[in-house]
């Protein structure tokens, strides 16, 4: 069995991906909705809240863990390698190797939260491009909330988007990394903002495809009739926003 983790409902955009690839597996979806947004807090909380969820789906006697959030990865992910380590951990890395080759203006945008822009690892990524490539980082504050309350489309969402994607692209981006599960679901709108001129790069799929691989070496492949769980830290309401949530993004 796996899990599947994120701060809400973001880690569903990689956990959709993860049941394409894999559609005989075992897998439990966990939101801690009760603690979301994680994207200001300290590293320190980051890990305290992560590691409390990892140790629940060890007792449901998971074998693999996808941190499908870029926070959780970016404060955590080396700590719990280290403390459970017959656990195998997929973290989310930010998307700028395939933007570094996608982009023909040489400048990218990355959107992400604040933990994770802050981040040690994000640091080493993305100065091993610099200064070949121009990046422009974002703190995109405000977003998960809108993208938790079923809002992208509203005109105070689309004016926060406008804040921080267009001084991207007024620097030259023709590219924008998202380093945040929950903002594949922005897409919709940012393409109608900027057409299709501007390249969204979620790399969602490319973790997909390491879970299948680590899961393949390390005989974890099952394929069965799979059951699907999910669980939160949130209300029933919650609940019932994420299983109608999954449904809708496996038929989409
Ligand atoms: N989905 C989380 C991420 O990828 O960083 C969002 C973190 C949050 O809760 N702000």
């Amino acid at each position: 069995m796996f899990g599947v983790i994120d701060s809400g409902i973001g880690g569903l955009t990689v956990w959709r991906e993860v049941v394409k690839l894999l559609p005989g597996e075992d897998i439990v979806y966990y939101a801690d909705s009760a603690n979301c947004p994680y994207g200001n807090r300290t590293k320190e909380e980051i890990t305290t809240l992560t590691d409390a969820i990892v140790g629940k789906l060890i007792d449901r006697g998971v074998g693999l863990i996808v941190l499908a959030c870029n926070t959780m990865t970016a404060a955590a992910v080396t700590y719990l390698r280290e403390k459970y380590p017959h656990i195998l951990f997929v973290g989310m890395e930010p998307a700028v190797k395939p933007a570094v080759q996608i982009t023909k203006s040489n400048v990218i945008g990355i959107l992400a939260t604040r933990a994770t822009l802050s981040g040690e690892h994000y640091h080493r990524t993305v100065d091993s491009f610099r200064p070949r490539v121009e990046i422009v980082e974002q703190a995109g504050e405000g977003l998960v909330e809108f993208i938790e309350r079923g809002e992208v489309d509203s005109p105070q969402c689309r004016s926060l988007i406008r804040s921080y994607i267009d001084p991207m692209v007024a620097r030259g981006a023709d590219c924008v990394v998202l380093g945040c599960t929950h903002y594949p679901f922005l897409v919709p709108v940012i393409t109608d903002i900027y057409g299709k001129g501007l390249v969204i790069v979620d790399p969602a799929a490319a973790v997909a495809r390491r879970v299948m691989e680590l899961a393949r070496t390390h005989g974890l492949i099952e394929n069965s009739k799979p059951c699907h769980q999910f669980l939160t830290s949130g209300s029933k309401e919650d609940l019932q926003h994420i299983i109608s949530l999954g449904n809708t993004l496996l038929r989409s």
